[in-house]
């Protein structure tokens, strides 16, 4: 039998067909899990709407609005669950934003105001949602969530700048989720993800080098995609990853292992 069949994932961060929770999306829905999904404002909704439509009828899909800086809108988004779907069983975070400009020029001239959105959108959030989902996943008797990094957390790249500090926080976040969370077998996890050309890493200068980087260097020489990510979100998300929590799982070709 597949192994999310009778489970219930909200899934936060599909902008369009390359976003990798599309793809985590894609693959809990053939592993038989029924799926919320939400989008940014209006802008997106239409094109959510239209992959959405494309899920085994067995996804049963429910789409939301959601801006994670908004605790209105989370609030209607697990008031939508709770009245559809009677609870949740795991949540994907891969929501993330930094102000452009915050992106292009040294860490050292990042703005107050810019540190704060970036770290707001990209790490509170997950404290946001997982507060949330905690009493319903308790209720169903435990809950996988899932959030995605990037190794910008461990090492200064060039321009990842807040981002990387926001990952930092992200990534430190679930190891305290985790240890809260343990307890009601709630289990929190990240994948660092290679570089993938995403919408989010569109218009970042240098992301075509920082790929060919990858290609040159990582030990699998080449590097990864969202169907790979998503495979390991499978993972962590479900039953086979029941003895996994608070960690961090490199999915990036093994980049991260090699110096020069
Ligand atoms: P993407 O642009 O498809 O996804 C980013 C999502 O964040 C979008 O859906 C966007 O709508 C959402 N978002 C931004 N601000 C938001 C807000 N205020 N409220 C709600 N949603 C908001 O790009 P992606 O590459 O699929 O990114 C998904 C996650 O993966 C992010 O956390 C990103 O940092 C991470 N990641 C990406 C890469 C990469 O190279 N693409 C590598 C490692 C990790
Ligand atoms: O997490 C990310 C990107 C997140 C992101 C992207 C954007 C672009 C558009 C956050 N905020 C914004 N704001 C925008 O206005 N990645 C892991 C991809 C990425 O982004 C980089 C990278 C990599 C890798 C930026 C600089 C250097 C490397």
């Amino acid at each position: 039998m597949a192994s999310m069949t009778g489970k219930v994932g909200l899934i936060v961060g599909v902008a369009n067909k390359r976003s990798i929770s599309w793809a985590i999306a894609q693959a809990a829905a053939a592993e038989g899990a029924q799926l919320v999904l939400t989008h940014q404002g209006e802008r997106l909704e239409e094109n959510v709407r239209e992959l959405a439509a494309t899920l085994p009828e067995s996804a049963n899909p429910l789409l939301m609005p959601c801006d994670v800086t908004s605790d209105a809108e989370i609030d209607a988004v697990y008031n939508a669950i709770e009245t559809k779907y009677g609870g949740v069983d795991f949540l994907v975070h891969g929501a993330a934003f930094a102000d452009r400009e915050d992106l292009a020029k040294p860490f050292y001239e990042t703005s107050r105001e810019g540190f704060k959105k970036a770290l707001d959108i990209s790490a509170f959030s997950l404290v946001a949602l997982t507060r949330r989902a905690v009493p319903m996943m308790e209720a169903r008797g435990g809950g996988s969530i899932l959030t995605l990094s990037y190794l910008g957390a461990e090492r200064a790249f060039t321009n990842y700048n807040v981002m990387g500090v926001a990952k930092a926080a992200l990534e430190s976040s679930v190891r305290y989720l985790a240890a809260d969370l343990g307890p009601k077998n709630i289990r929190v996890n990240a994948i660092s993800a290679g570089p993938i050309k995403t919408l989010a890493a569109s218009g970042i200068s240098g992301f075509s080098s920082i790929l060919q980087t990858y290609r040159d260097r990582a030990p699998l020489r080449r590097t990864v995609e969202t169907s790979e990510v998503a495979d390991a979100a499978i993972f962590l998300l479900g039953p086979a990853g029941r003895g996994v929590t608070a960690e961090v799982l490199m999915v990036d070709g093994g980049f991260h292992a090699v110096g020069v």
